[in-house]
């Protein structure tokens, strides 16, 4: 076996709010070998979901009807009401997001997310954020990824919002990086 850890979290969110777990990684490696046809954005679905929790939703999407929005550009999304993202709901609303995300370099990754309400970011296959939940606006502790190989890897988002003001971003900074900063579209791309 050539390279077994894609990415490997190294550092726990230590002090996120109730609900907030992170779970050691040990994935395979994923770098997407041709990226040539990928299209920008996460693509989307979304759901009618009057749930309080993640829990269980794969099953939920597996026996539920979705129905597709246009892609999501980057994860820079807040709203006190209204739409939610691309979708054509307003409350109680969940976004199944896939796609890759992009890492321009080899090396250790710093990330944030905020988010209302729930959510679970799963990188090459693996959880690496999870914040579920009906929350207001939650902040979380910035984490590291170890990311081994450069390039497209396969990100995958459960995010619900439930009412009211509805947020989810992430923030990252790459080796040499000085600073958090959103992600921007550049480095988020789905395969139509
Ligand atoms: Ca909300």
């Amino acid at each position: 076996m050539d390279r077994v850890f894609g990415i490997v979290r190294r550092h726990l969110a230590a002090s996120l709010a109730a609900g907030a777990l992170m779970l050691p990684v040990a994935g395979h490696a994923a770098v997407l070998a041709d990226a040539g046809s990928l299209q920008p954005g996460l693509g989307a679905m979304y759901y009618f979901y009057p749930m309080r929790s993640l829990d269980g939703v794969e099953d939920f999407v597996a026996d539920s009807k979705g129905r597709a929005g246009d892609p999501v550009p980057n994860l820079e999304y807040k709203a006190v009401g209204g739409r939610v993202m691309t979708s054509r709901l307003v409350d109680q609303v969940l976004a199944d997001l896939k796609g890759y995300l992009n890492f321009p370099a080899a090396g250790s990754y710093r990330f944030q997310v905020e988010s209302n309400d729930g959510v679970i970011i799963q990188l090459d296959g693996k959880e690496v954020f999870k914040a579920d939940g009906v929350h207001a606006d939650l902040l979380s502790d910035p984490f590291e990824l170890q990311v081994d190989e450069a390039g497209w890897h396969e990100l995958h988002i459960y995010y619900f919002e439930h009412k009211g003001t509805s947020t989810l971003r992430m923030l990252r900074q790459a080796p040499g990086d000085g600073a958090l900063a959103i992600v921007p579209p550049a480095d988020f791309a789905h395969s139509p």
